[in-house]
């Protein structure tokens, strides 16, 4: 698929979910790579480096997305030839995809393992990771109901409850704003991620940070299901992760909102779970509390404190 096509498909959500989103960058650069005819190192390399803004740009909350281009690429630049350079990228973009699939399974192994042999779960959103420990859960033979939200305005829930129902897990689909009033029938509450701050602070669909809330009143238990590349290592000196809003027409039809001058749609895609509401964080490296997010970003991300203090001005906020 061209560039164009992924970035597209990205941007209207044809690809979603950021761990798809990611693979699907991985998959575009190496197919970028392969019809690139840059003369010369130094314009394959700003070409590559083009590319990877482009899909960078397509949605700016998933930083799965980031952390993608930034593995694929790592590297191109000390390449002595343009050859070199889309050699490394093949290599990288291909061992970037596998690593992302071998994520998913020890995620769904280690995730399992903390959900009840008889359990009722909620989830929200549509999340591979999440959705993993949920079918590892069963596969293994646990009793589990799963209620799923419906995910307004995309209702990405439609497709959590035909992956559910394709794996005879009983479900029951209720919308949004049912969260709270199912919430003390439900034993463990589990999320994917968007991204991860450095304090443990999960960025997930909107929504998320209401069904937390819900969860820590009813002393209902959070995890969250994610990849080492949702952590964000930019969050290390204090910078938010922005949150994507997308059009109002997902909301209202563009003909009634014509028809009320005085009201503005808002549609922010993703929230944000203050660590506190979370109880765990399962990665494919283990198990995490969400105060442990720093480790995962320095251990197997490979960014530093120092690393950062030479690249980026230091902001003292934080997001929570
Ligand atoms: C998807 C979403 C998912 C995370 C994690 O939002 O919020 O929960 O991306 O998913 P959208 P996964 O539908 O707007 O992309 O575990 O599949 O990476």
């Amino acid at each position: 698929m061209s560039l164009a096509d992924t970035a597209g498909k990205i941007a209207g959500m044809e690809i979603r979910g950021a761990g798809r989103i990611a693979r699907a960058a991985a998959e575009a650069l190496a197919d970028h790579a392969r019809t690139v005819t840059a003369p010369g190192r130094d314009a394959f390399v700003a070409e590559m480096q083009r590319a990877g803004s482009v899909l960078c740009a397509t949605r700016p909350t998933a930083v799965s997305l980031p952390n993608a281009v930034h593995f694929v690429l790592h590297g191109c630049e000390a390449a002595a030839s343009a050859a070199e350079a889309r050699e490394s990228v093949l290599s990288r973009a291909a061992r970037f995809i596998a690593d992302s699939e071998a994520a998913i399974a020890r995620i769904a192994e280690y995730g399992a393992r903390h959900i009840p042999d008889t359990a009722t779960l909620m989830t929200h959103c549509n999340s591979e990771a999440a959705l993993a420990c949920i079918l590892e859960a069963r596969r293994l033979g646990k009793d589990i109901t799963v209620y799923a939200t419906e995910v307004r305005p995309r209702n990405q829930g439609l497709l959590t409850i035909r992956t559910l129902n394709d794996a005879n897990i009983p479900t029951r689909y209720i919308v949004d704003s049912a969260a709270r009033s199912y919430m003390n029938e439900i034993d463990l509450v589990i999320v994917g991620a968007d991204a991860i701050t450095v304090n443990g602070a999960v960025v997930n669909k909107i929504g998320t940070a209401q069904v937390a809330l819900a969860a820590h009143e009813a002393r209902t238990n959070l995890m969250v299901a994610a990849e080492t590349y949702k952590f964000a290592p930019r969050t290390l000196l204090g910078e938010l992760i922005p949150i994507e809003e997308r059009a109002g027409a997902e909301v209202l039809d563009p003909a009634v909102a014509a028809s009320l001058p005085f009201v503005t749609i808002r549609n922010p895609a993703f929230d944000v779970t203050p660590a506190r509401y979370v109880d765990l964080i399962v990665t494919e490296k283990g198990a995490i509390p969400p105060n442990l997010a720093y480790i995962v970003i320095r251990e197997y991300l490979g960014w530093s404190i120092d690393e950062f203090q030479k690249t980026f001005v230091i902001h003292h906020q934080d997001q929570d």
